[in-house]
């Protein structure tokens, strides 16, 4: 390259003249001469930017409906979705926009909005909810009544990027049953400020069965040869934004429509996909962005909590098969929760072929936070003390805990893994000193400080890298296990024991 590193990187510093490099692996390089987190990430945003320019799309992609569900939102945020949905799509691309009222109690959301919405160059349809009914049921209905060939689901606080939609429609024309999500960047719900989201991280979900994001795995670079503008695999989706092909979309069954008002679903319908033949991804050429608040600001009759645990326990009993333990075993309680009649979404998994739970997790998420294969997921109790181990509801990068064995799982679950890891949830049990402590830290999935060899004759759980073996409390700490030289003692020796909860089985 005729241009070197070290002046690229003070130009990109000082001046305003952004040059590119030509190939990634020049960038990486890059990346890490430059100082600051802040110019990092504006680097990082311009070049895959810039990348993604220089694709060229078909012309003759596939029209969309936007389909905006919105419940008392502001005025602000519902009209800059719709106009950067104008404003930023090409206009033959983009059959209209339809807004689904979920019973809006703001009269500016009423005669005021319809009237507004009519001035504009794209067809636009306000349809209204008659009573609250959650995202789930009024997104099925804005799609029922939508025309295009393609359902385009957004948020109402949104703001589409210039060029967000030819990459989303490129990857359905290729392929009907693939199901794409843009990166969503982060709109600040303080400032408003824009920020680029992540190309580097993709949806999972922990025992909990809660939607999280977590790095994409090497074997994900790998699969794209390194090339971060080529669509990422993704387990599965946040479920706010997504393009679907509308016939795909009734045959792979739409929503659960037993699920109540939100939560759940996106990782239902993200299941489903995967295990029903199809593919999930993240186009990282589209930007979306996204106002992130700190809590949701909906009320909903009856309260939130009982819902989510109802929907995903329908996610759980239609398409998790076995592993639906790990979300029944931490969550106590939850096996009460009314869950309905599955019979027809069990139905449907018949009637499309689906494939097991197994599958999915050795197929499309081997980095799973549920282990494919494991010895053990229950307790692990101390032979002398007759104590277990506890996460205490601490949280990533604390000390593990000990405390009087209950039996009910929750925050004494522990899985003893065939990877040899000591698992609660996302978190692994890990020792980065000689003598401990045991902290939980991210599982990372490589071994080193997180490798334990359990001995299921002497009863011994030892640390590989460190030699030494877990043991019980000391009197110093009597609420934490320590790690010491092994010694064949009682206090270091450990049952690893199924918990089984009455309720479930
Ligand atoms: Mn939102």
């Amino acid at each position: 390259m005729d241009y070197p590193i070290e002046k690229w990187v003070r130009d990109w510093n000082l001046t305003s003249q952004k040059r590119l490099p030509s190939d990634q692996q020049t960038y990486d390089k890059m990346l890490n001469l430059v100082s600051t987190q802040r110019n990092k990430t504006s680097m990082k945003y311009h070049f895959i930017h810039s990348w993604c320019k220089t694709k060229v799309y078909p012309d003759n992609l596939p029209t969309t409906s936007v389909v905006i569900v919105f419940h008392n939102e502001a005025w602000s945020t519902l009209l800059r979705t719709v106009h950067s949905v104008i404003n930023r799509s090409p206009r033959h691309m983009l059959e209209e926009i339809v807004l689904v009222d979920d019973a809006s109690e703001r009269d500016f959301l009423k005669r005021p909005l319809e009237s507004y919405v009519k001035k504009l160059k794209v067809p636009v349809h306000v349809i209204r909810m008659e009573q609250r009914s959650g995202l789930i049921r009024a997104r099925l209905k804005g799609a029922a009544v939508s025309k295009g060939q393609v359902i385009t689901f957004l948020d109402a606080h949104c703001e589409c990027t210039v060029g967000w939609l030819e990459p989303l429609l490129a990857r359905i024309k290729h392929d009907r049953k693939t199901v794409v999500c843009p990166i969503i960047d982060v709109i600040s719900d303080d400032t408003f400020e824009y920020m680029a989201g992540s190309d580097m991280t993709y949806g999972g979900f922990n025992w909990k069965l809660n939607f999280r994001w977590y790095p994409v795995p090497q074997r994900e670079m790998d699969r794209r040869k390194g090339d971060r503008t080529l669509p990422v695999r993704t387990p599965t989706m946040a479920g706010g934004l997504f393009s679907i092909d509308r016939d795909y979309f009734q045959e792979i069954g739409t929503y659960d429509a037993g699920m109540d008002i939100w939560g759940g679903e996106n990782l239902e319908i993200s299941f489903r996909i995967w295990q029903c033949g199809g593919t999930l991804e993240i186009v990282t050429c589209s930007h979306v962005g996204h106002v992130f608040r700190k809590a949701t600001p909906y009320t909903f009759p009856g309260g939130t909590g009982q819902i989510i645990n109802k929907n995903n326990r329908r996610l759980a009993e239609v398409w998790m098969d076995e592993f639906k333990n790990f979300f029944y075993i931490i969550s106590p309680g939850v096996t009460k929760v009314d869950y309905g009649d599955i019979s027809s979404r069990l139905g449907l998994r018949h009637k499309l072929q689906c494939r097991p739970f197994s599958w999915y997790l050795e197929n499309i998420y081997p980095d799973s936070q549920i282990p494919r294969h494991y010895f053990s997921l229950g307790e692990i109790r101390n032979v002398e003390t007759n104590q277990c181990l506890d996460n205490m509801a601490r949280k990533e990068n604390e000390k593990v805990g000990i405390f009087n064995c209950h039996g009910m799982g929750g925050n004494q679950v522990f899985s003893y893994t065939a990877n040899k890891e000591i698992r609660t949830d996302d978190l692994c049990l890990d020792v980065s000193k000689l003598n401990g402590p045991v902290t939980m830290l991210k599982c990372h999935h490589l071994k080193g400080n997180q490798l334990w060899e359990y001995d299921p004759v002497k009863l011994t759980l030892q640390h590989v890298n460190s030699n030494q073996c877990l043991d019980k409390a000391t009197e110093e700490d009597s609420q934490v296990p320590s790690i010491r030289d092994c010694t064949g003692s009682r206090s270091q020796q450990w049952l690893l024991r199924n918990v089984t909860l009455p309720e479930i089985f």
